[in-house]
């Protein structure tokens, strides 16, 4: 397949001024009349108009009202071609499609029995020929006609302009957008569907209608939702200024959705799991993404929709921005301190967890890529989590008022304009008067940049010094890495454990300094910084709040980890240094797993745990003091108790030793359990939340300290703790306490466990999005192998069509149980195969994903390694493959 590069960008030959389409909507074959308006674009040369189109019948094609003829115009290769087209063009087109055979939800497609589009960032061209890219906005009406008994309910982009009836039992509606917008913000729904509306009153005194659809009888589940979109719109205007645009905003929720949701004009569609909530069904993890997602796709208005992406390979322009809105959104929503670093930890943990993999694998691709084969295989965390990293850097570097500064210029400058990553950042330096070129190669440079520190203190001249060093490995296509600007926010602790004020060398005589926390600039690749007037030995705590996207290397005692758990005045780097305490704990163990499993002896497992767990008592005391200081939130204690996830651990050993890891942390897990059993129970108890259920900040803080102190007891596995789990289970009032009494309860040996997940099946069967929670949880267990995970395919429920349940058994299989996927005979591997050639023959784009679970498989055992070759080489030689899967399995096995 073609690769496309993003230094053979050339502007749009022709301009379009306007689109006026016709939709007869029918399942079987729905007929699309197009009128394109369009005109040569001064800054091209070229007069040949080319046109996208895919998987389309062309019934129709007239230019300024002739009937072009074949001949008259080329079509190959998805493209249509009017070569020397007149300077003032007017294109009408007829295009057939079939929405029912759709399984691509891509384009036009019916979604239990109703009509979805979804068109970023190529399906446009599946519902007509078109220009369809980003760079090409223009202004739509859209004309909407279908039987009235079956779609009761048509909607578009904009306002409703008109409505009324036809012949035959149908209807029409006929939507205007006011704004101009490329064809990837296109959408439509059509279909039997109900909504909960309000009106609401902007800032500004102007009234507006906030809907959101759902199929009949979710009515009760939109609550969180519309107050989500609420408050977005409320946040956007006052921290950054920006008012909602139109008369009528509407959120439409749909069943079978790749993404999370799409925010297309003033119609966003969104997958039901981030739409549907009520404490019956959703858990306040759940409750929290909805909040997130709602704000997400509404921010995008601006960031995206009035200012949008001259190519794709800007997608970051739009997505990493928006991203960065919605965590600060969500954090500013908690509204505590304590409560923002909480969700900045959350944050960190998917980067590190997703990002860093990604980062380190064979898709590594820069935030602003230089070229793609199909470009759904971009929209990944490294555009969306390391994209958001980037911006953050920009106010961490300016402060909160000058990023708001460059914000302001970057509308004044672009606003109804697609323009390039470059002229985001040129707005943030121009707003800011400084010289950010260096800061380009976080667009630029792929990889995770690695920090090394060392430090040094003279008592009798009272300096401190400390030394950074900046490498990054290479990465495909990129062997050699020059320095980032790297804004490294640093503190230090006296013996007492406060926090010192800080001058620097640099600062000169007389400045003011005594900051506490202070943001050194890291731009050579080796750099010291010397801190004056220190009064003692300091422990640094440096990287606070996680102040850039890299790995930070610096030798600390274990002795000055649990100092800083205990002290740090960042709570993220609180949390960090317990993380790297427990971390260091559980590579030891799986160190010493995998020697005496190379050494082929044969000695008890247990034993050898028991032999290589010496720091885990000082590891159990720090946990304990955590556990027990009433004074931290919940949220924060459970983020605290929480060890490194199994993949995180994976990518910081040698060689991956699935089994190994798995063990360790069970082990490790275990111990914590029975050693603070007393403290876990306590802390359990304390933290039930009483009353009627609410997804607030304090309460779902305190269900997850007690459910993971639940799941550290259950790990201890005794029968108090699965008379606990299974007491929550049948008390809980709420699907968060609920789950995770299921989830420890299968986990356990407790007798009672079959029955509760078939009871927990019959009681939901009815709930799409639980039963999505049921398989996700069987195919995350510890005892899950692949036979069974076979078995439950088989299940009646489940279907490859529907992507969330898809992603729920077999994505939560292959990436969410490495110690059973990675199966010493490779039968995960065949299972993965297996799924991903059928899942390209009904959704390329979902399957893509899946391909990506082998990324890293030259990370593991020689005997492994062969192993996922040739799953991966058995897919690579399937026929039919899709350019989606094509490109993750070349680029694996290149
Ligand atoms: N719908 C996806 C998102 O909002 C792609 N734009 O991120
Ligand atoms: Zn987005």
């Amino acid at each position: 397949p073609l690769t496309v590069l993003r230094k053979d960008y050339t502007v749009p030959a022709f301009l379009v001024d306007s689109v006026d389409m016709g939709f007869d909507l029918d399942p079987a074959a729905t007929r699309i009349a197009t009128r394109i308006t369009m005109r040569r674009n001064p800054a091209s040369g070229s007069k040949e108009i080319v046109l996208f189109g895919e998987e389309l019948e062309l019934l129709q094609l007239r230019l300024n009202g002739k009937q072009l003829k074949p001949g008259q115009y080329q079509l190959e290769a998805g493209k249509l071609r009017i070569a020397s087209a007149p300077a003032k063009v007017v294109l009408e087109i007829e295009t057939l499609t079939r929405p029912e055979k759709n399984t691509s939800l891509m384009g036009l497609y019916v979604s239990n029995g109703n009509f979805f589009t979804q068109c970023e960032a190529e399906g446009f061209r599946k519902i007509t020929y078109f220009p369809d890219r980003p760079d090409v906005m223009a202004k739509y009406t859209v004309m909407l006609r279908a039987d009235k008994k079956k779609y009761p309910v048509l909607l578009s982009n904009g306002n409703l302009i008109d409505e009324g009836e036809l012949t035959d039992g149908r209807h029409y509606a006929k939507w205007e957008d006011p704004f101009k917008k490329p064809s990837y913000l296109f959408a439509l729904v059509a279909g039997n569907l109900v909504c909960q509306e309000q009106k609401h009153m902007l800032k500004s005194d102007r009234e507006v209608l906030l809907q959101v659809w759902v199929e009949d009888g979710n009515l009760g589940k939109t609550r969180h939702a519309m107050d989500s979109l609420v408050n977005s719109i409320r946040w956007d205007e006052e921290r950054f200024g920006l008012e909602l645009d139109l008369d009528r905003f509407m959120i439409v929720a749909v069943g079978d959705f790749n993404m999370g949701a799409m925010e297309n004009k003033g119609l966003n569609i969104f997958n039901t799991v981030y739409v549907l909530a009520n404490p019956r069904i959703a858990t306040d993890i759940d409750y929290a993404n909805i909040e997130a997602v709602v704000g997400h796709e509404y921010f995008h208005n601006w960031t995206g929709n009035r200012v949008t992406c001259r190519d794709w390979f800007q997608l970051s322009l739009k997505e990493g921005l928006t991203v960065f809105r919605d965590q600060e959104f969500s954090a500013d929503m908690v509204g505590t301190d304590s409560g923002r670093a909480v969700k900045r930890i959350d944050d960190v943990r998917v980067l590190r967890q997703a990002q860093f993999p990604e980062d380190a694998g064979p898709m590594a691709h820069s935030v602003r890529p230089d070229s793609y084969v199909e470009i759904n295989n971009f929209y990944t965390v490294t555009i969306y989590e390391k994209g958001a990293e980037v911006v953050r850097m920009y106010q961490t570097l300016f402060g909160r008022d000058g990023f708001r500064k460059g914000m302001d210029l970057y509308f004044e400058r672009h606003d109804g304009q697609a323009v390039e990553c470059d002229d985001f950042r040129a707005a943030m330096v121009d707003a800011n008067g400084r010289d950010l070129s260096q800061f380009e190669r976080w667009y630029s440079q792929a990889g995770t940049p690695r920090v090394q520190v060392q430090s040094k203190y003279d008592a009798v001249k009272k300096t401190y010094e400390l030394t950074l060093t900046q490498t990054c490995a290479p990465t495909p296509g990129q062997a050699k890495k020059l320095p980032f600007h790297i804004p490294v926010a640093v503190g230090l602790l006296d013996s007492k454990g406060k926090d010192m004020p800080l001058h620097l060398q640099a600062d000169g005589k007389g400045q003011a300094g005594g900051a506490t926390t202070r943001v050194l600039e890291l731009t050579k690749a080796q750099q010291t910084f010397r801190f004056v007037d220190v009064a003692e030995q300091p422990v640094p705590s440096i990287l606070r709040n996680f102040s850039a996207p890299v790995v930070l290397d610096v030798e600390y005692s274990d002795a000055e980890l649990a100092f800083l758990l205990a002290h740090d005045s960042d709570p993220f780097n609180r949390w960090e240094a317990g993380q790297r305490l427990a971390t260091r704990s559980l590579l030891a163990l799986t160190a010493a797993v995998q020697d005496a499993g190379q050494a082929g002896h044969v000695v008890a497992l247990q034993e050898v745990l028991d032999n290589a767990a010496s720091n885990s008592a000082a590891l159990g005391t720090a946990f304990g003091l955590i556990l027990n200081d009433a004074k931290l939130d919940a949220a924060f204690r459970e983020l605290a108790l929480t060890l490194p996830s199994e993949v995180l651990l994976a990518e910081q050993t040698e060689v991956i030793d699935p089994q190994a890891i798995h063990q360790s942390r069970q082990y490790l897990r275990g111990k914590l359990g029975l050693a603070l059993k007393d403290d876990l129970l306590a802390a359990y108890h304390a933290s039930q939340t009483l009353g009627a259920y609410s997804p607030d900040a304090e309460a779902s803080g305190k269900r997850a300290l007690k459910n993971v102190a639940l799941s550290y007891l259950i790990q201890a596995d005794d029968e108090a703790a699965h008379a606990l789990a299974q007491q929550q289970y049948d008390n809980a009032n709420n699907m968060t306490d609920r789950l995770a009494a299921l989830v420890a309860l299968t986990n356990s040996s407790a007798p009672g466990k079959a029955a509760a997940l078939e009871k927990f099946y019959k009681d939901f069967e009815q709930e799409a999005l639980v039963i999505d929670k049921w398989f996700a949880l069987q195919a995350t267990a510890y005892t899950a192998d692949v036979a069974a995970i076979r078995a439950l395919l088989e299940h009646p429920a489940f279907t490859l069509k529907n992507p969330n349940r898809a992603r729920s058994l077999i994505f939560s299989f292959c990436s969410g149980n490495p110690a059973n996927f990675h199966a010493a005979d490779g039968s995960g591997y065949e299972f993965w195969a297996d799924q991903v050639i059928a899942l390209n023959g009904v959704n390329p784009q979902v399957a893509a994903r899946l391909a990506r679970s082998l990324d890293r498989w030259r990370k593991y055992a020689p005997a492994l390694q062969e192993k996922m070759r040739a799953a991966l080489q058995r897919v690579a030689a399937a026929p039919d493959l899709s350019k989606d899967v094509l490109e993750v399995i070349g680029k694996a096995l290149a």
